[in-house]
């Protein structure tokens, strides 16, 4: 079925060791690099800013991966840019540019501001650039005219400072990333077990019979815990992959810290691949947990763990009779899969006493996401698999600190207690009133309900969908800010004026008042603990971000607030303490971080006192949905490369796929191409289809690759110009990146 030929052969290995060095010769120099790999996700250094795997307590002496490195070479780069650069580069041509080329032109060096009529960003000094934020902000009828947007890099510290003054100022506008990442896990999570975070801990994989992957591709996006399959496989655990496409870390690790692993010899990962169809994920899940009732029929006590569902489960009943009425063909179908692979996967859980679920956006970026997600959560609770060691639900969070943020109240729906002890701790009346989403915000924009857009760090125009609508939604606004450590998009697509506030990266030193600061982050599995930079800062002029969002503050509200913006930027000891004084679980904060490996927050579920109405986790029914595409018609998933961070383009190779030198390609499936008369590096032009509305961009190569017949794919963040505004997942509005529905047709 197509490419890559070199499917069997192991991801990283000696390749992986290569490409840490050509992305850190490149970018730092030896020097500067090797002063920084020694500092990641080690005990005094700073927290990788490439993904939320969590770090070993153990840590070795390379406690990063290849693409970590390209993240931090990339950040710590030698190249700089400030207003000489921007008074030879027009924002209309710098536009004109790949996003490939923005990222390589360096670091942002000094405040810039792009004034009302112009082309050009000029350099403007803090002081003023502050102030005409506060001008504008205080301009607008209403605070909820104002957005401001977070991308999951941005620290407790930050972000919590961020939410305060939002709120402080009067709206609860605190869209993030997040939307468009794992919220139908949180959405899914809270109802049915009483928490939006995963239950395990790093330490459940060294006990887990089983590990379960759904839409994820760890050989990419979070390479380190292949380490941790690694582990897992060689002491016996199974390990069941669920995915449209067999992507090779899934399949054969070859661990480049490892004799073995650099020689290319790998430890095979999967014990039972099914390459679904995309969207199948549900007819999957109930096709297994079917298999699992017909095999508790006949050997009664066996499959299920009667005692946990009677003690602490309800709703079991519902959806045993729901699965028991259920189609085999129906569910063969819509996964796209034989009963026997179905039954393959059901025979591993049944053997297993202790399994772990692991997702990513394979699941999350669906119209049946937050259903999808919780059929998964009634597979593990029918063999009890909540709430013991070596077995829980695991969502793999993208962003770094992005399950932090929310912790500290990025959200456009804070909880009531939340928001009175906020009240309590600082004096005001927070708005009670539900903000804007991701969504919600650019049609906001786009109608001039929004009239002042910030972003603490990200992309957003290039990160949301329908790039078009969002592109012009963007340029309704009076006023863009960007708090930035590199060129982006989103520098490029403004309000009628705009600022660019370059901020330290995590590599740096941050130095307040001549003191040193550090700031600290939660993992995927609710472990706070601290980073620190001690890179020389790009420049002096740049800033910290809870420095930035003080300063912005100070500008807005002057003497009028009852907060000591300037004691917490001097001191984010201080800012810490009201953290502990409003978010349960941060008692001691500072004494407890001051620990290497810092700390975990509770948890009800992780011990079975699930904090839901009912106190028990809850079973779902919900109906085996039909995929609905007309004959001429394909679902397009969009993905990322092994060579870009989000929208971060690092290089034109996706290695692992074997494809080279060019991001606008579409992966079709040998037989349908063959069916349309199409051929291998034929460009296409990709029209999605949405209640009537149709997108579309041309341009797109065709790559042969083992896909299942209907399923495509296209890189992310090129193909988003493609996905519906309106397309969003029900209950957690995330849009559907990962099931358009497009035509193909050749591009005369
Ligand atoms: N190097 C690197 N690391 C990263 C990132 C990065 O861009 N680069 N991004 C970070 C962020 S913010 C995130 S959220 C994570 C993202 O990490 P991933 O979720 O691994 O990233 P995606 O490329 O979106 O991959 C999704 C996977 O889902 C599969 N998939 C698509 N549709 C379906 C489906 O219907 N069902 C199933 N079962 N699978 C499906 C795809 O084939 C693919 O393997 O990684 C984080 N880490
Ligand atoms: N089609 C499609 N679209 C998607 C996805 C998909 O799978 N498919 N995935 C979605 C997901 S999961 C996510 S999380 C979003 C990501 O959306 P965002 O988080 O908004 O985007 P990023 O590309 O991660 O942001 C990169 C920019 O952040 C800035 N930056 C980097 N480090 C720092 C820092 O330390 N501080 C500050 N202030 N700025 C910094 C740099 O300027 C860089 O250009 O995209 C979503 N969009
Ligand atoms: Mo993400």
């Amino acid at each position: 079925m197509g490419r890559p030929k070199s499917e069997s052969k192991p991801v990283a290995g000696f390749g992986a060791l290569v490409q840490t060095m050509r992305h850190t010769l490149q970018e730092t120099g030896i020097a500067r690099g090797v002063q920084n790999l020694r500092h990641v996700n080690q005990d005094s250094g700073f927290d990788c800013p490439g993904c939320a795997w969590p770090d070993p307590e153990k840590r070795s002496l390379a406690e990063f991966c290849e693409n970590g490195a390209k993240h931090v070479a990339h950040e710590a780069t030698r190249k700089r840019i400030g207003a000489e650069f921007f008074a030879s580069w027009p924002v209309s041509k710098l536009y004109q540019q790949s996003d490939h080329w923005l990222e390589q032109q360096g670091r942002l060096t000094e405040p810039l501001c792009k004034p009302a009529g112009s082309d050009y960003y000029e350099r403007i000094s803090w002081e003023d650039a502050l102030e005409r934020l506060a001008v504008a902000l205080c301009e607008l009828e209403s605070p909820h005219e104002a957005v401001f947007y977070t991308s999951g890099r941005t620290s407790n510290e930050a972000a919590f400072l961020y939410q305060l003054f939002a709120r402080e100022f009067g709206t609860n506008n605190l869209p993030d990333c997040s939307h468009m990442c794992h919220e139908s896990s949180g959405t899914a999570l809270t109802e049915v077990i009483g928490t939006g975070k995963g239950t395990v801990s790093l330490a459940d994989f060294e006990h887990a019979d089983a590990i379960l992957i759904l839409g994820q591709n760890p050989g990419s996006n979070h390479p380190r815990m292949l380490t941790t399959l690694q582990a897992a496989k060689r002491r016996g655990c199974k390990i069941i992959s669920i995915n449209p496409i067999r992507e090779r870390g899934l399949v054969s690790f070859a661990n480049p810290k490892e004799l073995q692993g650099l020689l290319g010899r790998g430890t095979p990962i999967s014990d039972l691949f099914l390459q679904i169809r995309v969207g199948g994920d549900g007819a999957t899940l109930k096709g297994i947990m079917k298999e699992l009732l017909e095999m508790e029929q006949r050997a009664p006590g066996i499959i299920l763990d009667r005692v946990f569902i009677d003690h602490h489960t309800e709703n079991f009943d519902d959806l045993q009779a729901h699965l028991q009425s259920l189609d085999w063909s129906e569910i063969e179908t819509q996964s796209g899969l034989e009963r026997a692979e179905i039954r393959a996967a059901a025979e591993i859980y049944a053997t297993a006493k202790r399994v772990i679920a692991c997702w990513a956006m394979g699941l999350t970026q669906h119209r049946h996401a937050v259903a999808n997600i919780q059929d998964i959560v009634n597979l593990l609770l029918f063999g009890g698999n909540i709430g013991i060691e070596g077995a829980g639900v695991c969502p793999v969070r993208g962003h770094s600190n992005v399950q932090g943020d929310r912790t500290v109240g990025i959200t456009q729906k804070p909880k009531p207690a939340f928001l009175d002890r906020l009240s309590e701790v600082f004096g005001f009346e927070p708005p009670r009133d539900e903000g804007l989403n991701t969504v919600d915000a650019i049609r906001a924009m786009q109608e001039r309900r929004v009239k002042v857009f910030i972003a603490l760090g990200g992309n957003f125009v290039a990160a949301t969908p329908d790039t078009a609508y969002t592109e012009e939604a963007l340029r309704q606004c009076k006023l863009t800010v960007q708090v930035s450590t590199k060129l982006n998009r989103s520098h490029l697509v403004t309000g009628r004026e705009a600022l660019i506030l370059p901020c330290l990266g995590r590599t740096e030193r941050d130095l307040q008042n001549d003191q040193p600061q550090f700031v600290t982050v939660e993992n995927s599995m609710s472990v706070v603990h601290r980073s620190q930079g001690h890179l020389d800062p790009v420049s002096d002029e740049v800033r910290s971000e809870p420095a930035i969002v003080a300063g912005i503050a100070r500008a807005v509200f002057g003497d009028a607030s009852n907060t000591d913006w300037d004691a917490m930027r001097c001191n984010y000891d201080v800012i810490r303490e009201r953290i502990a004084d409003v978010v349960p679980g941060f008692d001691d904060f500072n004494a407890r971080v001051s620990q290497s490996v810092g700390f975990v927050l509770p948890s009800g579920a992780r011990t079975r006192a699930f904090e839901t109405a009912s106190g028990k986790a809850a079973f779902t029914k919900h109906p085996l949905h039909r995929l609905e595409i007309e004959a001429d018609q394909y679902l397009l998933m969009t993905i990322r490369s092994h060579n870009q961070f989000n929208t971060t383009i690092y290089g034109l190779d996706d290695r692992y796929r074997g494809v080279h030198g060019d991001r606008h390609v579409i992966f079709m499936n040998e037989r349908d191409i063959a069916e349309r008369g199409f051929h291998e590096g034929q460009a296409l032009c990709i029209t999605s289809h949405f209640r009537g509305e149709t997108r579309s961009l041309s341009g797109f190569r065709i790559f042969p690759y083992a896909l299942p017949s209907r399923c495509t794919a296209a890189y992310f963040p090129e193909a988003n110009g493609l996905v519906p505004l309106g397309s969003t997942a029900e209950k957690s509005h995330t849009p559907t990146y990962k099931s358009i529905v497009v035509t193909l047709d050749p591009v005369s």
